[in-house]
């Protein structure tokens, strides 16, 4: 099958939902495919997405951690979309909020039926903490492919990246395929084309047949 590729720079803002539990109102998850970024909060998301698209200023980064508090959707074309969902962990909000803000993610990944892939971010010199790996957990148990992105890796030397690398994707292993582990640094442009192609392959998901990828091509 010939797979046309997306172009990502054609990435634009398209709706702000207040919260996970009402996404599906504003956007039925029935219809089409989307792919989330998700991670702790500064861990890169927001500067991820503007990297990988092209845009300076696609999705607002902050150096003040829990910035992105809406989720922020971009279409890519009428079919495909990317979701910048808000940070989670972050220190300074109250623990109740916190729980429901992580059911609310373990139901968005459980149950949203477009969603075909999720990147969980994290910082390349923190990776793999507890709610990095619930996220992990969930998206497999949905059999929805993650790719493990290790952020901001510019802030380290490259042995000390690579044995990163190497330690996450071994503590992943028994993921299988579920998981790809990848270091990434917005700011240098590190691993854009890797990520692109794994984008690029969750937007064409197999489990559509030949005549429905078709119509998506239309
Ligand atoms: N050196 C370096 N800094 C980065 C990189 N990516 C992001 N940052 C910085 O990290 C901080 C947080 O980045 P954001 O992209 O806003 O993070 P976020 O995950 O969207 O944060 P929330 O929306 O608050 O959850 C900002 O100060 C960015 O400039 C990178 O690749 N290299
Ligand atoms: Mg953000």
């Amino acid at each position: 099958m010939t797979e046309s590729r997306i172009d990502f720079r054609r990435a634009k803002f398209l709706i702000s939902a207040p919260d996970i539990a009402h996404l599906d109102q504003y956007l039925p998850g029935d219809l089409g495919i989307e792919i989330a970024f998700a991670g702790r909060s500064n861990a890169g998301k927001s500067s991820a997405l503007n990297a990988l698209t092209e845009q300076k200023s696609l999705a607002r980064t902050s150096k003040t951690p829990g910035r992105t508090q809406l989720i922020n959707v971009f279409e890519l074309d009428e079919q495909r979309r990317l979701v910048d969902l808000p940070g989670y962990g972050f220190a300074q909000v109250p623990l109740a909020m916190k729980h429901k803000w992580q059911q609310a993610l373990g139901e968005y990944l459980q149950k949203r039926a477009c969603l075909s892939g999720v990147v969980v971010l994290m910082d390349i010199r923190h990776p793999l903490k507890d709610l990095d790996m619930q996220m992990i957990e969930w998206a497999v148990a949905s059999e929805i492919p993650v790719l493990a992105l290790l952020t901001k890796s510019d802030k380290l030397a490259q042995s000390a990246k690579m044995k990163t690398v190497n330690e996450v994707r071994k503590a992943l292993v028994d993921f299988g395929d579920w998981v790809q582990v990848e270091p990434f640094s917005s700011l240098k442009g590190t691993g854009k084309p890797k990520v692109l192609n794994i984008l690029n392959e969750w937007c064409h998901p197999q489990w559509l047949t030949e005549e429905e990828q078709a119509s998506l091509e239309e």
